[in-house]
């Protein structure tokens, strides 16, 4: 498969220099026509000349091609953020979605991905990927159900291939999903955040942890904290019980090996989402953490389609990932990107969700956004977990009001690093 991936690539490179007269007289109907062709392929060669010539009379295709800003959406049952809502910010041109009710090792039918999609698609937006398609604990502990498990995966992604959708996020935490303390930490202007102190994970029983969160979820079903799955969550710890990093890393690559065949097929994009925090917590450990291990995952795995979800705010809780370099060292394995700002309390020892932009947390947003514009990124972008503001009632981290602000201040950056990287 990856030789004939190879191949379709180099037949595409032939026919662009063939079609360079046609590209010559109008760059921008070059880059359309390839676009429905095989845009994966040849669309970031034809980026090169599309940017070296083309006029502002083209700049609304310039929009649609460099940049997919979209905004998490959890499906009509269980979000409190409608379709209409998010179109309505204008900034943002597309969901990433799921399906919600569905177990981790439960088959996708095809019938239900297309229904999804035609939801999503009726109000004018697009459904640009999927977060996440769960997987089974019997994949991560190596259970007895890990071969079934992974055939039901299999047959899900050729579901939503076929469905032309072509990026999963996903990922391989053990036991919990992401880890915070507290679900809305007051900030000094009333607003509030997710938070996440060790003191307090040092000092609590992890079996408990659910209970001294459940009150703060607004009424809402948090993915990675769906209420039957902590109810077993005694047996949980017991089914990971020894495992080692060593361990998950082997698993991921039984994976990864087992699913490649038909993302090849499919061009289907992996984008493994980073531990949160990005270290091992409750004696769990934890491997999606740092520019060293996830060199290793793709490594292991070594195919375009192994790749990664960029989220700053995962990767940005150790203050030793050096964001904007770690996404120049990722180039072309990024499949996504959840772009996001943190403020660190008290050392590196308590963390604090903020505002997007970069004065009201610790990151350098502009660096970030500046090294996935220079990577060519091109995969969706969307903002992160937003604070609560204006009163707003919803899922913590996922309001309309501060992640529609986030998707603004994203696409501000975007546009005037491309008009001034344009201007060179
Ligand atoms: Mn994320």
């Amino acid at each position: 498969m990856i030789k004939l991936h190879t191949t379709l690539r180099v037949v595409f490179i032939v026919e662009i220099i063939l079609n360079c007269a046609y590209a010559h007289e109008n760059p921008c109907n070059f880059v359309m026509y390839y676009h429905g062709v095989y845009h994966e392929q040849i669309l970031p060669l034809a980026k090169l000349r599309f940017r070296a010539s083309c006029t502002t009379a083209n700049a609304e295709l310039l929009k649609e091609f460099f940049m997919k800003m979209t905004m998490r959406w959890f499906g009509s049952k269980y979000d409190t953020v409608t379709l209409k809502q998010i179109r309505q910010t204008a900034y943002v041109k597309g969901v990433i979605s799921t399906l919600y009710n569905k177990m981790p090792g439960e088959l996708w039918t095809e019938e239900e991905i297309k229904s999804l999609k035609n939801e999503v698609e009726a109000e004018g937006l697009t459904l640009d990927g999927i977060e996440s398609v769960n997987v089974s604990d019997a994949i991560k502990t190596a259970g007895a159900d890990r071969d079934k498990d992974i055939d039901a995966y299999i047959k899900t992604l050729e579901n939503l291939g076929k469905n032309d959708i072509h990026m999963v996020c996903y990922n391989f935490m053990p036991v919990f999903d992401w880890t915070r303390t507290e679900l809305a930490r007051p900030r000094p202007d009333g607003s509030t955040v997710m938070a996440y102190s060790q003191k307090t994970v040092d000092s609590i029983d992890p079996t408990k942890m659910f209970d001294s969160i459940a009150n703060d979820m607004n009424g809402t079903v948090m993915p990675g904290w769906e209420p039957e799955r902590m109810a077993k969550i005694k047996d949980l710890f017991k089914m990971y019980e020894g495992t080692t990093a060593d361990d998950l890393f082997d698993r991921l690559k039984y994976f990864l090996d087992a699913i490649m065949p038909v993302c090849d097929k499919y061009d289907i994009n992996m984008a493994i989402h980073p531990d949160d925090p990005s270290w091992s917590v409750f004696g769990l450990p934890r491997i999606i953490t740092s520019l060293p291990n996830i060199q290793r995952m793709m490594k292991m795995t070594d195919n375009p389609h192994n790749g990664i979800t960029f989220c700053a705010g995962s990767y940005g809780t150790n203050p030793d990932n050096d964001l904007p370099s770690m996404i120049r060292a990722l180039k072309g394995r990024i499949h996504f990107a959840h772009v996001r700002n943190l403020q660190f309390n008290d050392g590196r020892n308590d963390f604090e969700e903020a505002a997007h932009l970069s004065s009201d947390g610790s990151f350098d947003m502009y660096e970030i956004v500046k090294a996935l514009y220079d990577i060519g990124f091109e995969g969706p972008i969307r903002p992160d977990h937003g604070r609560m503001i204006w009163g707003e009632k919803a899922m913590p981290g996922y309001g309309l009001y501060d992640r529609a602000l986030g998707a603004a201040y994203i696409c501000g950056l975007w546009e005037s690093i491309e008009k001034a990287e344009g201007r060179k």
